[in-house]
């Protein structure tokens, strides 16, 4: 059996780490005495170029430090201020500068070095996501033949936003020198072909396999599933306690994301707006519940849409809040899983609503959780990745509001026959297609 060495942004360094990727990985991981490698987290001024290594999982952990001009080079500016936005279709909201490149390259460059002495001849290398894309090159130009997979989490644009970057045809040799390259959805992988089509060299000559930049590799779709098991157990599991009550008893909406540009939150409140503007009868009868943790908060455009979001939500709740109701009800923290699972059960209706995902796990989650016999409604973006497999949601338009409120309507007035119809649909793609059946699926292929 081939060892598994995966590489991520991230190392998960809490004892007994949990998590969709750990889940996913931990077994793959174990059965091949595998080594996860990431980023510990910890900046420091001139960090040593080793590995560190840590026990307390079912697998070795090694991490690195890094410097904060590496930091902010690599992960605040070229992963998280050029590649995220032009990946989710935001290409205004790019910020181009050749320092930001250096970064991003000089960190696989180190990341690689660190590696190499740690494997072996046989090793099977797994690379996750858009922050680490040039690791691959970086490995193979220090002499490394094992075979390398890459993932991608996050969508892959079209031509035009592809044309965006500073460096496109890079981005393709950068992506040749992987034997898989995963992507979310079919969507990505048209996108990615065509891309390469126009902006740099690509020829097919048949199924997945290519030859890009003069390398043959392969390309496919490999949709990303949740623990739906772990999920399903919590939810059933979950506290009277943690639960949300309401003194008008109304019914409750959920949104639970990263507080991201990407996910369409305000988008989400102005439908929400508008459901009650054309609805007063629904006044102290529905709320939504929006959990949204800030995230890379040095960025400006996270900082944007921190206070876009906060001034909507207090300006719906101004012209429509009674004494005893609020109809948005907006929280900044994280939330243990556990509590996370039995809110997802208790909302009658789940908005997974983004203007641009990769998958959304969000949305799985929420299925994993419902009461079979009196099951939730999932409205979901058709710009989710999740919305290739998931067609039994309510399936909209995230720009257009007048869509998305018809859809909650739809959704609190639809009846127990229709929404346990649709859940059971759902769910059973859930269960079958969950994160192990998605790694076993990605390994076997890169085998
Ligand atoms: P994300 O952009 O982070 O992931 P998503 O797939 O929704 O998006 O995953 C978010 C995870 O964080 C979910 O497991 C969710 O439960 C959790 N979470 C979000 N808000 C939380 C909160 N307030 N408290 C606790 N937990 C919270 C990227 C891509 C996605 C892709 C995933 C996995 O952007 O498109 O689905 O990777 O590949």
């Amino acid at each position: 059996m081939h060892r598994l060495v995966a590489v991520s942004n991230r190392l998960p360094l809490c004892d007994n780490p949990s998590g969709g990727l750990v889940v996913a990985l931990q077994d793959a991981l174990s059965n091949s005495g595998g080594l996860w490698i990431g980023f510990s987290g910890e900046q420091s001024e001139d960090p040593a170029e080793t590995l560190t290594f840590h026990d307390g999982a079912r697998f070795q952990r090694a991490s690195f430090d890094l410097s904060e001009e590496d930091f902010d080079s690599y992960y605040l500016g070229y992963s998280n201020s050029v590649l995220w936005p032009a990946f989710h279709g935001r290409a205004d909201l790019i910020e181009i500068d050749p320092v930001f490149l250096d970064g991003y390259r000089r960190v696989s460059e180190k990341i690689a070095r660190m590696m190499v002495p740690h494997l072996k001849e046989d090793d099977r290398i797994w690379i996750q996501d858009y922050q680490l894309i040039p690791l691959a090159a970086a490995l193979r130009k220090l002499g490394v033949t094992n075979r390398i997979g890459f993932f991608l989490h996050i969508p892959f644009p079209d031509p035009a936003t592809c044309a965006a970057l500073p460096n496109p045809k890079e981005m393709f040799e950068w992506l040749s020198q992987y034997d898989l390259i995963g992507f979310q959805a079919q969507r990505d992988v048209r996108n990615f072909t065509e891309s390469a089509a126009q902006l740099a060299e690509i020829e097919m000559p048949g199924d997945d396999v290519i030859r890009l930049c003069q390398r043959e590799t392969r390309a496919g779709a490999f949709p990303i599933g949740i623990d739906a098991a772990g999920f399903m157990g919590d939810a059933r599991k979950a506290r009277e306690e943690d639960r949300m009550r309401s003194l008008t008893n109304s019914k409750m909406m959920i949104g639970v994301d990263r507080l991201d540009y990407s996910k369409g939150i305000p988008q989400r409140f102005r439908a929400f707006q508008l459901l009650l503007e054309n609805n007063p009868d629904l006044t102290e009868k529905v709320m939504l519940l929006q959990i949204a943790p800030p995230t890379r908060e040095s960025v400006e455009a996270y900082q944007d849409i921190r206070e876009e979001t906060e001034h909507l939500a207090g300006r719906i709740n101004g012209q429509f809040a009674t004494v005893n109701w609020t109809p948005i009800r907006f929280i900044h923290r994280p939330i243990p899983r556990h509590e996370l699972a039995g809110l997802y059960r208790q909302a009658n209706v789940g908005l997974v609503t983004p203007l641009a995902d990769g998958m959304n796990l969000v949305a799985k989650e929420y299925v994993a959780a419902q009461d079979v016999a009196n099951p939730g409604v999932l409205i979901l973006s058709r710009f989710a990745g999740a919305a290739e497999t998931m067609d039994e949601a309510l399936i909209v338009n995230p720009h257009d509001p007048w869509d998305m409120a018809d859809a909650m309507k739809r959704a609190i007035n639809m009846t127990s026959n229709e929404r346990r119809r649709r859940h059971s649909a759902l769910l059973q793609n859930v269960v079958e297609s969950d994160v192990a059946w998605w790694a076993d699926n990605y390994l076997k292929k890169l085998g």
